[in-house]
């Protein structure tokens, strides 16, 4: 089995201070993030970004400044923006978080469209799909396929990979707890349903995390643990940090018997070149 790769998703777009304090929004507070989930042993930083008063934002510039300012405490993490950006933001806004310089390595790739709560709507078309793949093959940057439900799998694999615009091996990004339910069958139908030789992380939102987080370390998958997903490191103990729950990931592990990947180990495991 692979050693294991913790994704930290440490801001999101979704979460407030009001239901956990340590919600970062400001520059500050997301470099702080980003280096408890990195000293605690996460190889990738799964990342959203806020302006001080919480409104998300894929500005490029505010990306920037954040990553530039992690890249100080985190220096060879992965650093992977979202392109999801949040419920009603256009195409073009929600790209903006991947201009950057250095363009980024990786970068989320939403493969279909779901319900958010309420009237939220996260709409991702076939041609949004198959446009935001051609974008980053164009310049370099690995997708991860975000996926709330088994039928994204097949969105992807008919739009994007049909195209040629998302090649294999695949990384695929498990969303359980959205439109899914977050059981163990769940998972392992959608393992069982993408492409050989894919790597795959998965993910189980609120009180799911942490069973969706076990049944994956033993599964030989990858684990993404933060507050965009999970504000508790158990049931009614809010999580201090996003280092917390990476802390509890990697417990997870140790007792499971998966070494943990340094971010080297995870570029070789997700096929990204070697930092230079
Ligand atoms: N905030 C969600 C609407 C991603 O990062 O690509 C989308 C999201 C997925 O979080
Ligand atoms: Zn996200």
């Amino acid at each position: 089995m692979d050693k294991l790769i913790i994704s930290a998703c440490i801001c999101g777009a979704e979460v407030t201070k009001e239901q956990n304090p340590a919600v970062p929004y400001t520059v500050e507070e997301i470099v702080r993030e980003a280096k408890s989930a990195y000293d605690a042993g996460a190889a990738l930083i799964h990342l959203h970004v806020r302006w001080d008063d919480g409104t998300p934002t894929q500005d490029t510039a505010r990306f920037q400044e954040c990553v530039d300012a992690i890249r100080k405490v985190c220096p060879d993490a992965i650093i992977q923006p979202s392109t999801g950006g949040a419920v009603g933001m256009t195409d073009l806004e929600r790209l903006a978080s991947t201009d950057i310089v250095p363009t980024p390595e990786m970068a989320t790739l939403d493969c279909g469209t779901t319900n958010f709560g309420g009237d939220e709507i996260f709409v991702n078309s076939d041609n949004t799909i198959i446009n935001f793949a051609k974008i980053m093959q164009e310049r370099g940057i690995k997708p991860e396929c975000e996926v709330f439900d088994r039928g994204m799998i097949h969105t992807a694999l008919k739009t994007a990979h049909k195209k040629g615009f998302l090649t294999e091996p695949i990384h695929w990004d498990f969303v359980l707890g959205v439109s899914m339910p977050a059981t163990i069958r769940d998972l392992a139908f959608m393992v069982d349903s993408i492409p050989a030789g894919s790597t795959w992380t998965a993910t189980g939102l609120g009180k799911n995390c942490w069973n969706i987080a076990a049944a994956t370390i033993a599964m030989g998958g990858h684990v993404r643990v933060g507050f965009e997903d999970n504000l508790y490191l158990e049931k009614g103990v809010l999580a201090k940090s996003n280092g917390e729950l990476v802390e509890k990931a990697v417990k997870l592990a140790k007792i499971l018997g998966r070494e943990i990947a340094t971010p080297a180990e995870a570029r070789e495991i997700l096929g990204l070149a070697p930092l230079k």
